[in-house]
């Protein structure tokens, strides 16, 4: 027995369970370093194409419509970071199984490392904003990286007659305790590599931190000219200036948003992992496409030359439950779409025109398509470099986005803009289009209670109840209440401030004690009343009421 090949002392390290965590942490390490040369390279070959970021990617893209929304549901712009906690969640659980995989099947465990990057490699390359081959860079040498330190690892844990520089008389002059059977440490006894593996261990884990942390300063600094661009930019005096908020657009009661919403509150919804920054004075804008007589490239000083107009306006996101946060108001300041579009020979399908559709592309490679028609019929269509006197902030689309009144967000508002291509429905189905979306969703009427909020416990008396109402290009003329089942009753329309934003209300309620449901709705000024039926944001928003229950003390 004493010769036999399992010999405690060549049968590697015991007992068993410790060895397995030693294998799953060995796992651990190579995903650690793995992740942090990937970033590392990212941040140099180009942030978007770290493999979490462009995994994430593919998988919003590949999400359908109806799970998007449960996301933004559940998360609210908290989705990315979820989505990106739960790659790595399940990047974990990859390293730690492909760890202990290794301690039996060594190469095996190595490749499944490479596979994962290939996987990486693969999606990066596959993304829309990819810049070519380049992009699988960051993932394949993150996967060497990982897949060697795996190896290495695992043949630290290994019987020292599996290391070909551990031989047995070896290590017997180097721990004579252990032939002596002096009741030695049972790691020494198994005869692993305990210093070389702890050693290894430890330089691995610090240069991962290293990388990473260098990674991080790197990409940092790479966005550093877009930074500069942005502080650098002076925003024209608009030729056409907003007129002053008229008097009373806000009203006095605590819990309304407020008319203007601030940059810093104002919602985000889009499919960008990491936030594009983009130079301004890189920053290109091509307008083609069929009826385009006189394509032009522009830059952001081209822009800036030209007439700067100021307006209001009211985004609103498809995805919007009823009563939900994702409408916001602005003044934006810009260049008129419509304008330019003229100048380069489109003419709207209204006046013989052969492209029906305008296709705005992103620089992160989001498609939005919005009818010419409504582009070109006279509205505020803007090109806007500004957003409540300030440049754009980069999660809203700097240095220039698209913003249309009365069309939802998905169907106008492209952000990171640089390409517009003329088009037609017929021919060309944009990236949400694809996903389930309507091709066309002007804004549904709507009306949101903002105070009192749900459950809220109110006293008894006079009530305020207030909140917002919208429908974009048509105006509200008309927002009434509903207390349980009772009769509508109008209430009091705040000041307007153009048909292209929201408006505010308010209806003091004779409160009674018990439990009640507040109801609204709003009518437009083509006279159509807000709907009662009940849709789901998929295909074109939603519809429906807002309610909200609370128990009056
Ligand atoms: N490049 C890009 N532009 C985009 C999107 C996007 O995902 N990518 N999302 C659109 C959607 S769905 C909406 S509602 C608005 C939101 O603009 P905001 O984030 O500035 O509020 O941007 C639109 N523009
Ligand atoms: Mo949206």
């Amino acid at each position: 027995m004493k010769d036999d090949k399992r010999n405690p002392r060549q049968a590697g390290i015991r007992p068993r369970p410790v060895r397995g965590a030693l294998g799953a942490l060995s796992g651990a390490l190579a995903g650690c370093a793995a992740l942090a040369v990937a970033e590392l390279v990212s941040a140099w070959v180009r942030p978007q194409a770290g493999p979490v970021v462009a995994v994430g990617g593919a998988a919003i893209d590949r999400t359908p419509a109806a799970v998007k929304d449960w996301a933004i549901r559940h998360f609210g712009t908290n989705d990315k970071l979820v989505l990106q906690l739960g790659i790595l969640a399940v990047l974990t659980l990859f390293a730690l199984a492909l760890g202990v995989l290794a301690l039996r099947y060594r190469r095996a465990g190595a490749g499944g490392v490479l596979v994962i990057g290939v996987v990486g490699a693969i999606a990066a390359v596959g993304r829309p904003d990819s810049s070519g081959p380049a992009d699988a860079v960051p993932s394949l040498a993150g996967a060497l990286a990982g897949a060697l330190l795996l190896y290495f690892l695992i043949g630290r844990l290994r019987p020292s007659a599996d290391r070909p520089e551990a031989t047995a008389g070896h290590e017997s002059a180097d721990r004579p305790e252990a032939t002596a059977g002096t009741g030695p440490d049972p790691d020494e006894a198994a005869g692993w590599d305990r210093r070389g593996f702890v050693i290894a261990a430890t330089a691995a884990a610090a240069a991962s931190a290293g990388a990473g942390a260098l990674g991080r300063a790197l990409g940092a600094a790479s966005g550093r000219d877009a930074a500069a661009s942005r502080e650098d930019v002076v925003l024209p005096v608009p030729a056409s200036p907003a007129a002053p908020l008229p008097k009373g657009t806000q009203v006095r009661v605590a819990g309304v948003s407020p008319f203007t919403t601030p940059n810093s509150a104002f919602y985000r919804v889009d499919t960008a992992l990491v936030v594009p920054r983009v130079d301004a004075n890189t920053w290109r804008l091509r307008i083609h496409g069929t009826g385009v007589t006189r394509p032009v490239t522009l830059s952001f000083a081209d822009l800036l030359r030209r007439e700067a107009v100021e307006r209001d306006i009211t985004l609103t996101c498809v995805s919007n439950e009823v009563g939900g946060p994702y409408v916001g108001n602005a003044r934006w300041i810009g260049v008129r779409l419509a304008d330019l579009l003229a100048e380069c020979g489109v003419k709207p399908p209204s006046r013989g025109g052969p492209a029906d559709q305008l296709v705005a592309r992103s620089v992160d490679g989001m498609t939005i398509g919005s009818p010419v028609e409504d582009v070109m019929d006279g509205r505020d269509a803007l090109l806007a470099l500004g957003m409540n006197g300030a440049p754009l902030p980069f999660e809203h689309g700097f240095p220039v986005r698209m913003v249309v009144p009365g069309l939802y967000g998905y169907v106008s508002a492209c952000k990171w803009i640089k390409d517009i291509e003329l088009t037609t429905f017929d021919a060309y189905d944009p990236y949400w289009v694809r996903r389930g979306w309507a091709r066309k969703a002007p804004v549904k009427t709507q009306s949101r209670i903002d105070t009192p909020k749900p459950f809220a416990r109110p006293e008894a008396g006079t009530v305020m109840v207030a909140g917002v109402a919208w429908a974009q290009h048509r105006g509200i003329d008309k927002v009434e209440v509903r207390v349980d089942d009772g009769p509508w009753q109008g209430a009091t329309l705040a000041a307007e401030d153009t048909r292209d934003t929201w408006r505010q209300w308010s209806f003091p309620w004779k409160a009674t004690k018990g439990g009640h449901t507040l109801t609204v709705r709003a009518t437009d000024r083509t006279g159509a009343l807000q709907t009662e039926r009940r849709t789901r944001t998929v295909p074109d928003g939603a519809s429906g009421r807002h309610s909200v229950v609370v128990t009056v003390g």
